[in-house]
């Protein structure tokens, strides 16, 4: 089986990474800690690339990443690439959204989508392939529920009635960016395994 390193720092998206490639046909391991990549890029997918390839040739591993965040309508798709750099901590980070929305109450005004980019590279550094989801919400005015992880308890989902964080794994991986955007990529690796 090809080994294949999970580069991210992020706990809560290690672990959803990690969930959707169970069964995979690929061996997962931990990018280690101290190998971090600056995201220089301006979009997802190009954040998502650079990490995977910058990570791919330091451990001349096979490798994937995940660049992801936050667009919300009101303050014209911000914070987007920028959604880890918002504020501090994922509570600081939460604080900051609900403040900056304090003047838009109405759920039409709070409509938001994540996005997640997600970027496999070869040992060599070369992006072997890439893919893309996107989950519409809208921001709550308050937080709900305890499961997940980062901005999870304000992003809320109609189609569902829930917030990310008051939904199980199944469902959050069902319809949310990052599931989106692993069902494409298992795919693609399914095909790579047997070139790995
Ligand atoms: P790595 O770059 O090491 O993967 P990171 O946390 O810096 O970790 P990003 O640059 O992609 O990752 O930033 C994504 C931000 O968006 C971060 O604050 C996450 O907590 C948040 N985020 C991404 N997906 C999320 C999800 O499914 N639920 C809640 N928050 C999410």
């Amino acid at each position: 089986m090809p080994k294949l390193i999970v580069a991210t720092s992020n706990p809560g998206k290690l672990k959803e990474m990690q969930a959707y490639l169970t069964d995979s046909l690929w061996e997962l391991a931990l990018k280690p800690a101290e190998l971090d990549v600056d995201e220089t890029g301006n979009t997802f997918a190009a954040n998502a690339c650079l990490k995977a390839s910058e990570v791919a040739i330091a451990l001349n591993c096979w490798t994937i990443a995940d660049d992801s965040g936050l667009q919300v309508d009101a303050l014209d798709g911000a914070p987007g690439i920028y959604s880890a750099r918002y504020a501090n901590s994922d509570k600081e980070r939460i604080d900051r959204m609900l403040r900056e929305l304090s003047d838009f109450p109405e759920p039409a005004q709070r409509q938001a989508q994540f996005v997640c980019a997600v970027a496999v590279a070869r040992p060599d550094g070369t992006i072997v392939a890439q893919a893309e989801g996107i989950c519409r919400g809208e921001i709550l005015t308050a937080a709900r529920g305890v499961d997940g992880f980062g901005y999870d308890p304000i992003f809320y989902v109609p189609a569902k009635q829930l917030a990310f964080a008051e939904m199980s794994v199944e469902v959050k991986r069902s319809i949310s960016h990052r599931g989106l955007a692993f069902v494409i990529i298992r795919e693609k690796l399914a095909m790579l395994s047997t070139a790995g």
